[in-house]
């Protein structure tokens, strides 16, 4: 009875704070202190928090990467395709949110899975991506911002030379796009926060006014793209080179409000009030020069634009670290010669 009492309580504490519910119950001789063990009870999870659970095998202690490792392995995906795999996987714990976070996770996943399938892929970083390729397939094909539904063909040319720079049978993407089509994933602790929100960096393009950044401020009028983590603006939706460019990495986005135009927001430098943007821009003469502005000020036609362009930007700020890494990897994948 006791221990059972003191088991709840540990639950809860680590469900509060992963790292101090293990401590309780490996202190009052509940869990052991090994990987193996906690691994296993996290594996069980019985009445644990998903997120937490997410959260501790998260941690960059090497510990818990011991951890994560066992955890991995107590899946068993022998005989799985990937997307059976995946859904298993992604079913056991919550993803964090953090890109080191996600991309040690998928490495172990993608490590565990060649094991228990050899032969499958040529290499780890071969199963990491194309895992990517499916995650972002589900929130193509089920997040209903995405208008354009990619067709299997298409899913079959994105994953082309990904085996180490040959290609995959096309039997085995059809299968795994069918698996996706028919049923989208489904994650724990679904707060409307799912994968297709978590991995959705979506492009957006539209008429933006723009704050000048010269001494006599102007407000003008451009055609804004939001596209691989860039703000570009032109002068006409036809033209071919943009008149400015900014590069959204560090940078931060809130709404202002504005005496002049409505329905504002801004993008500035967290922490830092007069270091100027990282951008370039387009000089009446053609020159191409760096950017001076230290905010951009800009205002969306309506209050539904704004909030609109916010979500983007925000989407596409937050995960750009993590898209870096699996372009990174994507390339070694391509680039690898099979010998
Ligand atoms: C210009 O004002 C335009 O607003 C420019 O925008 C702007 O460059 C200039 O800022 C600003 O001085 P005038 O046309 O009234 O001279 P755009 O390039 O879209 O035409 P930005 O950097 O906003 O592109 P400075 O700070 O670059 O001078």
């Amino acid at each position: 009875m006791q221990r059972n009492k003191q088991v709840a309580v540990g639950r809860k504490k680590f469900n509060m704070d992963p790292k101090k519910g293990i401590q309780f119950l490996i202190e009052n001789d509940l869990l052991k202190n090994t990987c193996e063990d906690i691994a296993q009870f996290l594996y069980k999870g019985e009445g644990l928090n998903k997120t937490a659970i997410g959260d501790y095998l998260g941690e960059r202690d090497e510990f818990n990467i011991q951890v994560l490792h066992a955890f991995v392995e107590l899946h068993e995906f022998t005989d799985l395709n990937l997307v059976q795999a995946l859904r298993q996987f992604l079913w056991s714990f919550r993803l964090p949110g953090e890109a080191q976070k996600i991309d040690r996770m998928m490495e172990a996943f993608a490590q565990r899975y060649c094991q228990c399938n050899n032969g499958m892929f040529q290499s780890t970083d071969t199963c990491y991506v194309l895992s990517f390729a499916i995650i972002m397939l589900n929130t193509s094909l089920h997040n209903p911002n995405v208008k354009e539904k990619p067709t299997v063909e298409k899913f079959i040319a994105m994953n082309r030379g990904i085996n180490d720079g040959g290609d995959l049978p096309e039997e085995l993407l059809r299968n795994l796009y069918e698996s996706i089509k028919n049923e989208p994933f489904k994650i724990p602790e679904d707060d409307g926060n799912d994968l297709t929100h978590t991995f959705f960096n979506p492009d957006r393009e539209g008429w933006l006014l723009k704050l000048g950044g010269g001494r006599v401020k102007t407000w003008k009028r451009r055609w804004f793209i939001l596209t691989d983590n860039c703000l570009y603006y032109f002068e006409y939706t036809t033209d071919k080179e943009p008149r400015g460019i900014i590069p959204l990495e560090n940078l931060s986005i809130r709404e202002v409000e504005d005496s002049k135009k409505p329905n504002c927001f801004e993008l500035y430098i967290p922490d830092n009030k007069d270091q100027v943007i990282k951008a370039c821009k387009t000089e009446a003469d053609g020159r191409v020069v760096e950017g001076n502005h230290t905010v951009y000020r800009i205002s969306a036609p309506t209050p539904e634009e704004k909030e609109e362009w916010i979500k983007s930007i925000k989407a596409a700020i937050s995960k750009d670290p993590f898209y870096d890494m699996l372009t990174a990897r994507k390339k070694k994948v391509s680039s690898t010669k099979r010998h």
